[in-house]
C-alpha cells in the first residue's frame, strides 16, 4: 500500500474519513478475490467437471483483533500503522479437497497480471511447532477509485478440509484458554495434526488411484435410454 498517495487521497475528500476510506479499499480487494476465485471455479466446472475448491471464506479483521496484533507486534494502534504493518486486514481462506489443489490454486492465482505476490509461508512443507498446517500468500491487488488507483494487501490462507477441521478446533482451544491450555490438550492437538496430515496424505492417493482407474475405463457405462433421455434434452 503506498500510504502517502492513500493519505492524499483522503485529504481531498471532504467529510471521509481516514477508517472507511481504508475498509472500503479492503472490502473491494476481497470483493476482487471472491470474483476471481469463483470465476476459477466456474472454469473448473465448465472445462474439467472438477471443483478443486470446497468452499471459500473471507473476513475483514475486527478493530479488537487489529488492535490486539499491533500491540503484539510493538506498534502503537493507529490507521496508518495498520496499514504499513499489517499485511492480513483484508484476509480470505480457500479450502480444498486436497493438498495438491492447494498448489494449484496458488499458482493460478498468482500467474493473474493484476496480481502481485509480495510474501508466501508455507506451512504445509514446514509445518508449525504446534502441528499448524495451511498455505499462506500475501498478495496485492490494484483498487481502482475515482481519484486514483491504490494497491491493496490480502491474505490468502490455502488449506485442506482436514487443516481447516484442526486449525478451527485449535483457535478455539487458545481462544477458550487465553493460549494457556494444559499441556495434554496441546499434546493431543499435536497428535490429531499428525493423524490429519496422514489422512490427507491417504486421501490425495485414493483419489489419484481412482482417477488413473477412470481413465482406463470405457467412455460411459450409463444405461443408453438415460443417453438417449439425456441427448433429447441437450441439443
Ligand atoms: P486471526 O484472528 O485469524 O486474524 P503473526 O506471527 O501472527 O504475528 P503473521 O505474519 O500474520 O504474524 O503470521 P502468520 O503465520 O502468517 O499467520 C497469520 C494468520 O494465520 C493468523 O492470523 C491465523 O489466522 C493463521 N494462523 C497462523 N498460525 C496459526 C496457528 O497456529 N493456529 C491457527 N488456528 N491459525 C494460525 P492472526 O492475526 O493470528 O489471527
Amino acid at each position: 500500500m503506498n500510504i502517502k498517495k492513500f493519505e492524499e487521497i483522503v485529504q481531498n475528500r471532504d467529510g471521509v474519513d481516514e477508517w472507511s476510506t481504508a475498509m472500503f479499499l479492503y472490502t473491494s480487494a476481497l470483493k476482487k478475490m471472491n470474483m476471481k476465485i469463483d470465476i476459477l471455479k466456474e472454469e473448473f466446472r465448465l472445462s474439467y467437471k472438477y471443483n478443486p475448491i470446497e468452499h471459500v471464506a473471507s473476513r475483514i479483521k475486527t478493530p479488537e483483533s487489529i488492535v490486539k496484533k499491533l500491540r503484539r507486534h510493538g506498534k502503537d494502534a493507529s490507521i496508518h500503522t495498520m496499514m504499513t504493518d499489517l499485511n492480513d486486514i483484508a484476509g480470505i481462506r480457500i479450502i480444498c479437497s486436497f493438498t495438491s489443489d492447494i498448489y494449484m490454486i496458488a499458482d493460478m492465482l498468482a500467474a493473474q497480471d493484476d496480481i502481485t505476490v509480495l510474501s508466501v509461508k508455507d506451512y504445509i512443507k514446514n509445518p508449525k511447532a504446534n502441528g499448524y498446517r495451511s498455505y499462506h500468500m500475501i498478495v496485492t491487488l490494484p483498487i481502482y477509485m475515482a481519484d486514483g488507483t491504490l494497491d491493496t494487501n490480502v491474505e490468502i490462507q490455502i488449506r485442506t478440509i482436514a487443516m481447516d477441521f484442526w486449525a478451527s478446533l485449535e483457535h478455539k482451544l487458545n481462544y477458550k484458554f487465553e493460549g494457556n491450555a494444559p499441556a495434554h490438550m496441546y499434546s493431543e492437538l499435536k497428535s490429531c495434526a499428525e493423524i490429519a496430515s496422514r489422512l490427507d496424505e491417504r486421501m490425495l492417493a485414493l483419489n489419484n488411484t481412482i482417477q488413473e482407474a477412470a481413465a482406463k475405463q470405457p467412455e460411459s457405462t450409463s444405461d443408453p435410454s438415460v443417453k438417449k433421455g439425456i441427448s433429447k434434452l441437450i441439443v
